[in-house]
């Protein structure tokens, strides 16, 4: 039975209905009841897997087709009247062109087949800065991962308006070839058809809370950003808080949940998650700039994660968790990937299912988990989520962060000398390209803002924009810097040990933001003294270390002045000029 009586959802539903011909339609309420019922049909014709309950109660797991395993970007348009408006990072068709090839795609495709309605919320359900979505899916598996990634139900039925954003997900065939991730932002339509795989089909994500919501914000005075938010709590009980922006499998949800080294927790310092992929910022009444997550799980990447690098996470995935092409440990019916601990499990099945002894698997060179193998897990669970989580207007931001996977460019650390100038470091973001999206893994690409995949408008709109919140913000605007996790030694590995030891990091960020200590005025932006990055207890790192992790090779950042000239040249005439004259200035300072 349908939960609304709102015309302009029905009417739209029955449209799609009339499209995709599904058997049947089935509302979904998010009820426990509901739920469970859609795994147990799911569990019988083995579209996920129910895991050993007592170890992980109402965990499950999911396999995907193995060429449907990540985002797909060659094949994710942005489909606006006008192409310059979608601009030249993104694919643009003409929209009556793309409905038009999408309708044979979808025709029929929901024969004998389930469609689902999922009344959702990006957004505590009732607050001012929600928006509202109908995602209809022929999946259960996605039905399930939105129930855990967004608020669903009954009441967000009761409140959506007309302006909801509509979402049509067919599975089809899964053909790659006719795969296609489109958005229509002037008519608030998601349309995803043939993957079954997470950001391309979970359209709460990607698709609505930043392609969607990006063109939304601009029109709108507000930002949606792929940053994570956390909270820093001082052993007085004051916190603060940063967004930060590091491209997919750059270390968002690791830096969201991190647990401080023993030192500072012994002090009484906190670190608090209030989102580990998607921010949605804007203008508070005090004037300053407050963000919100708009969802309410993580998609997190399993590999790597550990009771070690992210105890908070794995802890996460303990209940009501999905895991997306993880390996499967038949020994215990649990899971298992790369990085988890040192002891594949023999008796397994690798992520695509086949039968291996996992020790001989790993040994020979195999993978057993795709790299990039998820959990969906509820927020909740999470040990450290901040109790602002809830608290619809979000939370105020001190610091903005920038970041990516650069093995020598990019020192540990440094700040932006102004707003305008870390506009200009966050446009001239680069990072080695990772599995989350297909394609080649380790190839350093311009990824501005960490949004290159992500905005739903011309890229050079898009920096005018963060150039214009600069300008409401005045001298209430947060700090900006920039960091870089992974620089690597000559033998190749990380120098820096990351994951809770980036608290030291953080630290010097709020100590710069509350004026606490001095820094070396650089060509780009103000490095830390090497004494001022703590390393209390680290081992392996001397201050000599640090110095070189802050080092700058004015030649590397003259080359990478030309990346960034490049990308502007490609983005054309509507980067800002206030860019352009950054990038002269940055060059002028690098070649003294
Ligand atoms: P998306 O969900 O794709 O947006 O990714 P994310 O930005 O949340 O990345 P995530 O935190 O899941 O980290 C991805 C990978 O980076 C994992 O395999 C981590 O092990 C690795 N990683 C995260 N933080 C660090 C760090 O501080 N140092 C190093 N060396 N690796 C890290
Ligand atoms: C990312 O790729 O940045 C993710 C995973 O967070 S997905 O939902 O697939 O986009
Ligand atoms: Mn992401």
């Amino acid at each position: 039975m349908a939960l609304t009586n709102n015309k302009a959802v029905l009417n739209w539903i029955d449209e799609m209905a009339a499209m995709t011909q599904p058997d049947q339609i089935v509302w979904i309420d998010g009820s426990d009841a509901q739920i469970e019922d859609l795994r147990a049909q799911a569990c019988a014709t083995g579209e996920i897997e129910k895991l050993n309950q007592e170890l992980l109660p109402d965990c499950y797991l999911h396999r995907t087709a193995v060429n449907d395993v990540a985002r797909v970007e060659d094949r994710t348009f942005i489909c606006c009247r006008k192409q310059e408006d979608a601009g030249p990072t993104n694919n643009w068709m003409d929209p009556q062109e793309m409905y038009a090839k999408l309708k044979k795609l979808y025709t029929g495709a929901m024969k004998g087949r389930t469609m689902y309605v999922i009344p959702y919320s990006m957004g505590v359900v009732g607050s001012p800065f929600a928006k509202y979505g109908i995602e209809l899916t022929d999946s259960i598996y996605v039905v399930l991962n939105m129930c855990i990634m967004t608020r669903v139900g009954t009441a967000v039925a009761e409140v959506i308006g007309d302006d909801f954003v509509k979402g049509l997900h067919a599975k089809a065939d899964l053909d790659p070839e006719n795969r296609y991730i489109v958005h229509f932002p002037e008519d608030n339509t998601i349309m995803s058809v043939n993957s079954g795989y997470g950001g391309n089909v979970l359209l709460g994500k990607k698709c609505f809370a930043l392609r969607i919501a990006s063109y939304l914000g601009r029109n709108q005075g507000w930002m949606a950003e792929h940053m994570l938010i956390l909270g820093i709590q001082s052993p007085a009980g004051e916190v603060r808080y940063l967004a930060a922006a590091f491209p997919s499998a750059c270390g968002k949800t690791n830096l969201a949940m991190l647990i401080p080294p023993e030192h500072y927790r012994k002090a009484g310092w906190k670190v608090w998650c209030v989102g580990d992929d998607i921010a949605w910022i804007r203008v508070g009444e005090d004037g300053r700039l407050w963000a919100m997550n708009p969802e309410y799980g993580f998609f997190g990447v399993a590999p790597g994660t550990n009771e070690k690098s992210n105890p908070n996470a794995l802890h996460t995935t303990m209940k009501n968790t999905i895991f997306t092409n993880v390996a499967h440990n038949l020994d215990n019916n649990t899971v298992w990937w790369e990085g988890l601990d040192k002891n594949p499990p023999e008796n397994a099945e690798e992520w695509t299912g086949k039968k291996v002894n996992g020790k001989e698997w790993v040994a020979e060179g195999n993978k057993l988990a795709h790299p990039n193998s998820r959990f969906t897990a509820p927020a909740v669970n999470c040990p450290c989520l901040s109790k602002e989580f809830n608290n619809p207007n979000g939370v105020p931001v001190t610091a903005m962060v920038f970041g990516g996977r650069r093995a020598k460019t990019a020192p540990l650390v440094f700040q932006s000398f102004d707003w305008n100038h870390g506009v200009y470091v966050g446009s001239a973001m680069a990072s080695e390209t990772t599995a989350a999206a297909a394609g080649a893994v380790g190839v350093v690409r311009r990824d501005p803002m960490a949004m290159r995949p992500f905005t739903g408008y011309n890229m050079g709109d898009y920096f005018g924009h963060w150039i214009e919140m600069g300008e409401k913000l005045g001298d209430k605007a947060p700090k900006i810097f920039h960091v870089n996790w992974f620089r690597t030694d000559d033998e190749g590995h990380f120098i820096w040990p990351g994951f809770g030891d980036n608290m030291r990091v953080l630290m010097w960020m709020l100590k710069r933001c509350k004026g606490e200590v001095d820094a070396v005025e650089t060509p780009i932006g103000y490095l830390p003294n090497a004494e001022d990055i703590d390393i209390t207890g680290l081992d392996d790192i001397t201050l000599d270390t640090v110095k070189g992790l802050l080092s700058v090779d004015k030649d590397l950042w003259l080359e990478d002045c030309d990346g960034v000239e490049a990308l502007y040249n490609e983005i054309g005439e509507r980067v800002p000029a206030e860019l352009r004259h950054q990038l002269a200035a940055l060059r002028e300072r690098l070649s003294k």
